[in-house]
């Protein structure tokens, strides 16, 4: 998900949380911040309490569009028609920058090209968004010099993700809303430690802090470092791993942390490659669907039962602290790797975390003052080149880390699948408040079950009207994929002809029908439009409507959850 390569530099926020409150423009794009990043939305919220403009653009009526002045419904896929437009008017009215453009940035006159041709009633064709609002956005979010942008998947899990996102860099470069603070180009990050993992070097093509395997001279400093000589070559993509899986190319696979059987598109052809497979570990905190298909399982401890660091979306390293003791012989995740390895005749040595944090401040310049006992009170964001320099809030003051900013002018492509008189509708799938991912941790409590117990399908007044189905009925919904059955829930939180259902519920998994096409840069899926049908069920009479729980395991499951309501 992440490796998004950006006009500037890696994908983290170019500044920081705190910043939001004294921001005038918050232009947010493609997140539910409200739902998914509730901590960075008090801020937005506090914001906006004290005068700032929020701009929203997502298909969906999310809760922070409910928040925002100005909510822009484009049609799914359509995001860059829509900031080229917004650029169009930037460079039309004489809203750029010119004097940063000149000073800080290259390949503006391609820009320009381009963008000429999204006039405002073009871009409203493409997207469905009115040209005058187009016009008003592109004049607030220029105007004002405190403009933060924010974007999340709405944004990247396309095949145009990277399109995507170099869009968002150049509206931010053109308008100088960057390198100053409560400006940037601000990605929320999803997980608790996502950032840190790819800093890490969790990515086929870098070693940690974006130092890349092609580089000889990072990979003989590495190599040293760890006494081997390391291969050239970047590894595959996980997309790449089961597709090598399925032809034969890939053997064994040993995942951590990870769900895909029910987190990755067409799980069904997932599951084939994962049965191809002469050996599969599977290292995780509970048993998931994924690690019931192991040779394998290896259990490994969670963040309360750990020491280490986990980094966060704007950059900053902070330290967590075990406080319950390891339950059943679980280890922590390096402890079994560093236990495997030297199984495998090497030996890592490590005796702590605190250890490792030394040598990844060591081999890592952007953390090369980063180091446990620096972190016990706020934590510290990167880039900290050495032990007397205190991080650094926002980035690119001065100039970029490339040096200058290039501006990648990008034509709009649609999405992969379309809708036709087969698959009519577009299908967009995310998340909600209560539930976690696939569920194998959220599900576990009950408060959070009873929220939303079974999944939905959010469906439009009017196409609901048209179907003849209301809130409660039960549909298929097939794509050129699969099917899964779900409860209808008739809202216009999602606009005509766009349908919306959450990736969390393993007895209705979506991506049994999404779409595993992929953007070639970043090979993100496009879980964001794929082309459905909506046929809907009616019980046969006198029959009632069965659950959705109809396996007997998880009818097993439920009856141990549940009491009787005492009368
Ligand atoms: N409670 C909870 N919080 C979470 C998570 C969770 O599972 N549960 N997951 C975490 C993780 S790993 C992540 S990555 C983040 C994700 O956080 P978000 O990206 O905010 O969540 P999503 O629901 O995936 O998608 C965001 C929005 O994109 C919109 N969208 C769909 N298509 C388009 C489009 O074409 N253009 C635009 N501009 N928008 C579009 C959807 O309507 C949706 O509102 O959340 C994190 N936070
Ligand atoms: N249709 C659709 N699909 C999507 C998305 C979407 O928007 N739509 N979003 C995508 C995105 S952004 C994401 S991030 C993925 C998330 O997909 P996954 O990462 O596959 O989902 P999780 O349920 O978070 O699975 C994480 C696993 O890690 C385990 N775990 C937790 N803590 C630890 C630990 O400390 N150590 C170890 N070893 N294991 C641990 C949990 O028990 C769980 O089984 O889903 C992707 N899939
Ligand atoms: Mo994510």
């Amino acid at each position: 998900m992440a490796g998004l390569a950006s006009a500037f530099g890696s994908g983290a926020m170019t500044n920081s949380i705190e910043e939001i409150d004294n921001a005038r423009v918050l232009f947010v794009i493609g997140s539910n911040t409200t739902e998914q990043h509730p901590m960075i939305a008090m801020h937005m919220l506090d914001a906006v309490d004290k005068g700032a403009t929020l701009i929203v653009a997502d298909p969906r009526k999310t809760q922070v569009a409910g928040f925002a002045q100005i909510h822009l419904r484009q049609k799914s896929g359509t995001d860059v028609a829509l900031l080229n437009g917004i650029m169009n008017v930037i460079i039309d009215e004489g809203l750029v920058d010119i004097s940063f453009v000149k000073r800080r940035t290259e390949n503006f006159d391609d820009l320009e090209k381009i963008v000429r041709a999204y006039s405002p009633d073009v871009a409203e064709k493409i997207t469905g968004v009115p040209a005058d609002e187009i016009k008003r956005v592109a004049r607030i979010y220029a105007t004002e010099k405190r403009s933060m942008l924010f974007y999340s998947m709405g944004i990247t899990q396309h095949i145009t993700g990277v399109d995507n996102v170099r869009s968002c860099a150049n509206l931010v470069m053109l308008t100088a809303h960057i390198g100053q603070p409560m400006t940037g180009l601000n990605p929320l990050r999803g997980q608790n430690n996502v950032q840190g993992a790819c800093d890490m070097g969790a990515l086929p093509d870098v070693y940690s802090g974006y130092q890349r395997v092609s580089d000889p001279k990072a990979r003989r400093k590495i190599g040293n470092a760890w006494g081997r000589k390391l291969p050239a070559r970047p590894g595959l993509t996980m997309i790449d791993m089961f597709d090598a899986a399925l032809s034969g190319g890939l053997k064994a696979m040993y995942i951590m942390g990870e769900n895909p059987v029910i987190s990755d598109p067409d799980s069904s052809h997932l599951i084939e490659a994962i049965k191809k497979l002469d050996f599969l570990v599977v290292q995780d905190i509970f048993m998931s669907d994924t690690a019931e298909l192991a040779d394998v399982v290896l259990p490994a401890v969670t963040f309360a039962e750990k020491d280490g660091t986990f980094t966060n979306t704007e950059r900053r390293v902070q330290k967590i602290r075990r406080v319950i003791r390891p339950m059943f012989g679980a280890m922590p995740d390096w402890k079994i790797i560093s236990e495997v390895s030297k199984k495998m005749g090497y030996d890592m040595g490590y005796r702590a975390p605190h250890e490792i944090m030394e040598e990844v401040a060591l081999l890592t310049p952007s953390y090369g003052g980063i180091l446990h006992h620096r972190l016990d009170n706020f934590g510290i964001q990167w880039p900290c080149p050495d032990t007397s320099h205190a991080g650094t809030p926002f980035l690119h003051r001065k100039k970029f880390a490339k040096g200058l900013g290039t501006f990648n002018p990008v034509d709009f492509a649609p999405p992969a699948e379309n809708t036709d008189a087969e698959y009519p509708f577009i299908l967009t799938t995310g998340r909600m408040y209560f539930r976690y991912h696939t569920g194998t941790m959220c599900r576990r409590t009950s408060t959070l079950e009873r929220e939303e117990p079974e999944c939905f399908i959010e469906i439009n007044p009017k196409d609901a009207g048209r179907l003849g189905v209301r809130t409660r009925n039960r549909v298929r919904v097939l794509s050129r994929r699969g099917e899964i059955v779900v409860n209808v829930l008739v809202t216009d939180r999602t606009p005509e002809g766009i349908v919306f259902i959450p990736f969390h519920f393993r007895d209705a998994a979506v991506n049994l029908i999404t779409n595993p096409a992929v953007d070639p840069i970043a090979k993100i899926p496009e879980f964001k439009v794929c082309a459905v049908r909506i046929v809907p069920l009616i019980p046969k009479p006198g029959e009632r409507q069965k659950s959705l729980y109809n396996r007997k395991e998880d009818i097993k499951i439920l009856l141990e959850l549940y009491e009787e309501p005492k009368v």
